[in-house]
């Protein structure tokens, strides 16, 4: 009775301080590849708060589940949601901040069979999310990058690449990241 009344609360506190997400384009979720690589628990986590940070998702430890990159969601659950743009397109995003705190952002191209950087970010934020501001910025929760024209020939086949919005709450020590599946046609 006590521990299931500890647990209730514990995860009232999770909601109350939901944070962020990538609600446009699409943005990858997680399902039962991501179950199988990270563990039952990652996913529930994702499914109790869907904004809630990195920090908040259990990883077990396999060295196929990597929680920092795309939140530890897997292509293969997400297949369904692969954008199609056009070198030179301009992508606009839609972010929900339910919680604002104060840090860096970006959004880049990853490659994700290496979860390396691929050219220089989309979009960068020095101050991003500041809870201290009246408003936030409008460019905070829509926002527009261009699909990179020089890509030679990167990410043209599903699940090779995405656009990783990354954003670090520096005093709330939480990072966020949501992954937007992407080929270009
Ligand atoms: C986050 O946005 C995605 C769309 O990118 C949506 O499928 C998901 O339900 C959203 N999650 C929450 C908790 O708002
Ligand atoms: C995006 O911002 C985070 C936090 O500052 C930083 O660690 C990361 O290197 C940045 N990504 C790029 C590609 O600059
Ligand atoms: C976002 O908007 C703020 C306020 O107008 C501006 O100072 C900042 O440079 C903009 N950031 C980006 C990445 O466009
Ligand atoms: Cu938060």
């Amino acid at each position: 009775m006590h521990a299931s009344t500890l647990f209730s609360s514990t995860l009232f506190v999770a909601t109350v301080l939901a944070h962020g997400n990538v609600t446009s384009p699409p943005s990858r979720q997680p399902g039962a590849a991501m179950a199988s690589v990270c563990g039952a628990a990652a996913v529930s986590a994702i499914l109790a708060d869907g904004t809630g940070p990195l920090e908040n998702i259990p990883s077990n430890g396999a060295a196929k589940c990597n929680i920092f990159m795309c939140k530890g969601a897997q292509f293969a659950d997400n297949q369904a949601n692969v954008q199609e743009f056009t070198a030179g397109q301009v992508v606009d995003f839609e972010v929900q901040l339910p919680i604002p705190h104060e840090g860096p952002a970006n959004v880049s191209i990853i490659d994700t069979a290496t979860n390396t950087v691929v050219g220089d970010p989309l979009i960068e934020f020095d101050t991003y999310a500041d809870e201290a501001l009246a408003t936030l910025p409008a460019n905070n929760t829509a926002f527009s990058v261009t699909v990179p024209a020089n890509l030679g020939g990167k990410c043209e086949v599903a699940g090779e690449c995405v656009m990783q919005w990354f954003w670090l709450g520096t005093a709330a020590r939480q990072t966020y990241e949501n992954c937007v599946d992407f080929v270009v046609v």
